[in-house]
Parts: C-alpha cells; structure tokens; sequence
C-alpha cells in the first residue's frame, strides 16, 4: 500500500460541488480508501484570466493500485465529469492530479511524479500543507525543501478557504452497545 497525493481542481458548472462528489468518489476507488481531504479552498486561476476562479483542494488516499493505474482511474473520474481538454490551462469541470506516491519518482510520457508544477503553486501547496501533517510521519519534501520552506516563497494571500476539512465519508464509524 502506498500513500497517494491527488490535488483537485474545478471552476466549471458548481465547482464546490464538482470538487465534494470527486472526493466522494477518491475514496470509492478499487483498492483505495480515503485518508483524509484538505478545505476547499478558492483560487484566482493561474493561465488565462478569462476564467472563473478555481476551488482546489487535495486528498490523500492509501492504495494498492499501481502509479498507472491511479492515474487511469482518475483519468476516468475527469470524464465522468464531462472533463473537455479544449484550451491549455483553460477552465474545466475536474482536473485531478497525482502529485505525489509514496516516495516514488516517476518519470514517464504519461506521468511525472512528483507532479513537476507542484512546489510553484500556492492552490496545490496550501491544501497539500493542511493534509499532509495529518497523513504523513514526516514533513514532505520536495527538491531538497520543505512543504513549509516552499510556502514561505509563494504568494498566498488570494487563496481564500471556503469550507472547513472533513473527515472522510467512507470512514464510518459505528458505535457498539
Ligand atoms: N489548474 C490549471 C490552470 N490554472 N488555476 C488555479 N487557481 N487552480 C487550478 O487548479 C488550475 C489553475 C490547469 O490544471
Ligand atoms: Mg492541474
Ligand atoms: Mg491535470
């Protein structure tokens, strides 16, 4: 089993909802159950400032299915919700990404991980920040820095959180007589 990073993304047709279902759904996963999921956050969009505001979060789900497999299941998930690849950092419905698994360094056509923009991005690092104190046992690092050290750079100040973190619904639990 690994720890996997999945950063969401959405500023199309009800983005909080968009982005609640899809973590619903990360913890449905074959194999997978979800750890635990960061606020929702909304986010001035990096690119093309035609667009709505994003809401990002991040969810961090333990799973047996391989690097690729993670990444076809959440490919599946984008269309689903109707994900449309039509301008390059234009707006969407769901954008899921790995960012992170377990300590793995991939380099692949179809997958880099960790996820090469990552650690430049406030809408990824603030939630990822939020989460990873929870899930991981020691701080996460990325290019020989700290998650800390890499938000101390970052202009954050326009990420603005909108929900509080929950604990993930597919962790139920049930109190005995
Ligand atoms: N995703 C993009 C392009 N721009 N901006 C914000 N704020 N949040 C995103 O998730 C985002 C973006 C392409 O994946
Ligand atoms: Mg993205
Ligand atoms: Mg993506």
């Amino acid at each position: 089993m690994a720890l996997a990073y999945i950063g969401l993304g959405s500023n199309l047709e009800n983005p909080v909802a968009q982005v609640r279902q899809a973590l619903d759904e990360l913890g449905g996963l074959p194999l997978s159950s979800l750890v635990a999921q960061s606020s929702l956050y909304a986010t001035p969009p990096l690119g093309p400032q035609d667009q709505p505001d994003f809401i990002n979060a991040v969810a961090v789900i333990k799973t047996a299915l391989s690097p690729l497999a993670m990444l076809d299941q959440l490919q599946a998930l984008e269309q689903r919700h109707r994900r449309q690849r039509l301008r390059h950092w234009g707006p969407r419905t769901l954008d899921l990404d790995l960012l992170l698994y377990g300590q793995q360094t991939i380099e692949r056509p179809r997958l880099r991980v960790p996820h090469p923009h990552m650690h430049e991005r406030a809408f990824v690092l603030v939630p990822l920040a939020e989460v990873s104190a929870a899930a991981a046992e020691q701080p996460l690092m990325l290019h020989q820095q700290t998650l800390d050290q890499w938000l101390t750079q970052l202009d954050h100040s326009a990420i603005k959180r909108i929900s509080n973190a929950e604990a993930p619904k597919s962790v139920t639990v049930t109190a005995t007589s």
